[in-house]
C-alpha cells in the first residue's frame, strides 16, 4: 500500500513536470500509468472547439464505472481518471475494455480510507489537468455479512466507503470543479431503486431507512454506537441501501448548497438493474446465477454493462443533461427521464442533518 501510494505519487509528480515543459510522453510505472494531458483547445480556422474534457470516475475497474469509462473515453472528448484502488485490475481491465491508452489514467484511490482520498486529491492536483466532472460510482455491497467489517478510519465498511469516502472526496474536489473553464461541469453520485421506497424493489426487504440518524451521529464503529445509520442491528444489504439514500442525499445538498453560485450541475441517477456486475460477488452463489435472468424476464429493469455505461456517459456529457438537482433515471426505449425520489431519500432535512455529520465525521467540522 506504501510502495503503491509512494510511486503513485512519484509518477504524478513527474507528470506534473512533463505538462510543465509540455514533453508529449507516455509515464509507466508499477503502479500508476499516465498519458499526457491534453489541456489545449483545439481550433479549427475561425471557429474554437471545446478542448478535451477531464473526468474523473471511482471504481472504473469494473461494472458501471468501467462501462461509462468506456464509453467517454470512445467519444474522443473526455481523458478518463480511472479512480481504482487496485491498479492492475484497473490496467487489465482499461486494456481488455479497449480503452485506448492516452484516453485514460489511472490513479490509485481506496475510498475505505480518508487518507487515502486526501492523498488521492493531492496527485490528482498535482498531475496538473483540469477537473470538468466527477463521478462517484464505487461502492461495496456485503449481503451475507453477519458482522459488520470497518473502514480504516473506524465507519461501517458500505456506508464509510460508498457514502463517507465519497462525501470527503467530492468536497475537496469541489474546489477544482469550481476552477474549471469547462462549459459544464459536473458532480454525478450513483443512486439506486433499491434506497427509494416508493418503489416495488425498494420494497424489498430489508429496506432503507435512516431513522433519526443516531447511529450515524455516534460514529458508525460498532463500539459505543451501533455500526447502523438508524442506530439499528446489522444488516450488510439495509447498510448498502442506506448507503444509496446518502448518495442521493448528498446529491440534493450539493444542489441546493452550490449550484446557484457556481453553476455546478449535481446529479444522480438509477442506471437500470446491471445485474451482471462484481457488485453482487459477495452475495450467495444461487443468488448470482438466478439475479440476471430473474431481472431480464420477470422484473424486465435489466440492462447490460454497457448500456448503463451508455447512461452514465449521458449524464456525464450529453448536453440535454444539464439541469441540476436530478434523479435520472430511464425508460424502456432507453429514454432519460427526471424520476422521483422516495420521501426519505428527498427529505431536506434530513438532507441537512446528515451532511453536518458527515462533515464531521470527515473531519471538515
Ligand atoms: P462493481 O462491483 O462492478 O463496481 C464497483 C467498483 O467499486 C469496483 O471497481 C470496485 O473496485 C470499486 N470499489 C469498491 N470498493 C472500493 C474502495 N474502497 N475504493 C475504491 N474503489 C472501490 O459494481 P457496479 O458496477 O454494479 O456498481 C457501480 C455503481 O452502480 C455503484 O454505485 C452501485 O451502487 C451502482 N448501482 C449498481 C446497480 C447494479 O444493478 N449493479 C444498480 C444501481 C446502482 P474493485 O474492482 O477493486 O473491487
Ligand atoms: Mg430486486 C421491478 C422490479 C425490480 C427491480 C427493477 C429490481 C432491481 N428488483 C425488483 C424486484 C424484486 N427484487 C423482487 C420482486 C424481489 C423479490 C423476489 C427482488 C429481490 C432482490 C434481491 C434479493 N432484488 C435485489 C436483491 C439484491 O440483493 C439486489 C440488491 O438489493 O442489492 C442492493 C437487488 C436488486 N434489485 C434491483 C436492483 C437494481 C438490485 C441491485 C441493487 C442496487 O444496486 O441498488
Amino acid at each position: 500500500m506504501a510502495t503503491s501510494l509512494l510511486s503513485s505519487s512519484l509518477c504524478i509528480h513527474k507528470e506534473a513536470q512533463c505538462n510543465q515543459r509540455k514533453i508529449s510522453a507516455s509515464i509507466v510505472s508499477g503502479q500508476t500509468m499516465s498519458t499526457t494531458p491534453t489541456i489545449t483547445h483545439a481550433t479549427t480556422p475561425g471557429k474554437k472547439t471545446l478542448r478535451t474534457g477531464s473526468v474523473i470516475i471511482t471504481g472504473a475497474s469494473s461494472g458501471l464505472g468501467l462501462a461509462s469509462a468506456k464509453a467517454l473515453a470512445e467519444t474522443g472528448k473526455w481523458h478518463v481518471i480511472m479512480a481504482c484502488r487496485d491498479f492492475l485490475k484497473a490496467e487489465r481491465a482499461a486494456k481488455s475494455a479497449g480503452i485506448a491508452k492516452e484516453n485514460y489514467t489511472i490513479m490509485h484511490l481506496d475510498l475505505s480510507s480518508l487518507e487515502s482520498v486526501k492523498q488521492f486529491v493531492d496527485n490528482f492536483r498535482r498531475s496538473g489537468r483540469p477537473l470538468d466532472a466527477l463521478v462517484c460510482n464505487a461502492a461495496v455491497y456485503q449481503p451475507t455479512a453477519k458482522e459488520p467489517t470497518f473502514t480504516a478510519d473506524g465507519f461501517e465498511l458500505s456506508v464509510g466507503t460508498n457514502h463517507l469516502g465519497h462525501f470527503l472526496l467530492s468536497r475537496l474536489l469541489l474546489d477544482d470543479l469550481k476552477q474549471s473553464d469547462y462549459p459544464s461541469k459536473r458532480l454525478i453520485i450513483v443512486g439506486s431503486i433499491t434506497g427509494n421506497t416508493n418503489t416495488l424493489a425498494g420494497n424489498v426487504p430489508p429496506k432503507a431507512g435512516l431513522g433519526d440518524l443516531r447511529g450515524f451521529s455516534g460514529g458508525l464503529n460498532g463500539l459505543n454506537s451501533s455500526a447502523m445509520i438508524d442506530g439499528g442491528k446489522f444488516d450488510g444489504a439495509k447498510a448498502y441501501k442506506d448507503s444509496k439514500v446518502c448518495n442521493m442525499l448528498t446529491m440534493q445538498e450539493f444542489h441546493r448548497r452550490f449550484h446557484e453560485d457556481t453553476g455546478i450541475t449535481f446529479a444522480s441517477l438509477y442506471p437500470g438493474c446491471i445485474a451482471t456486475t462484481g457488485l453482487f460477488r459477495e452475495h450467495i452463489p444461487l443468488f448470482r446465477i438466478l439475479f440476471p435472468p430473474f431481472q431480464k424476464y420477470i422484473t424486465k429493469g435489466f440492462v447490460s454493462e454497457e448500456e448503463s455505461g451508455k447512461r452514465l456517459a449521458q449524464v456525464v456529457s450529453d448536453p440535454s443533461l444539464t439541469k441540476s438537482g436530478v434523479y435520472w433515471s430511464w425508460n424502456k426505449d432507453s429514454a432519460s427521464f427526471e424520476n422521483q425520489l422516495s420521501q426519505e431519500a428527498s427529505d431536506v432535512e434530513k438532507a441537512r442533518k446528515m451532511w453536518e455529520i458527515s462533515e464531521r465525521l470527515v473531519g471538515l467540522a
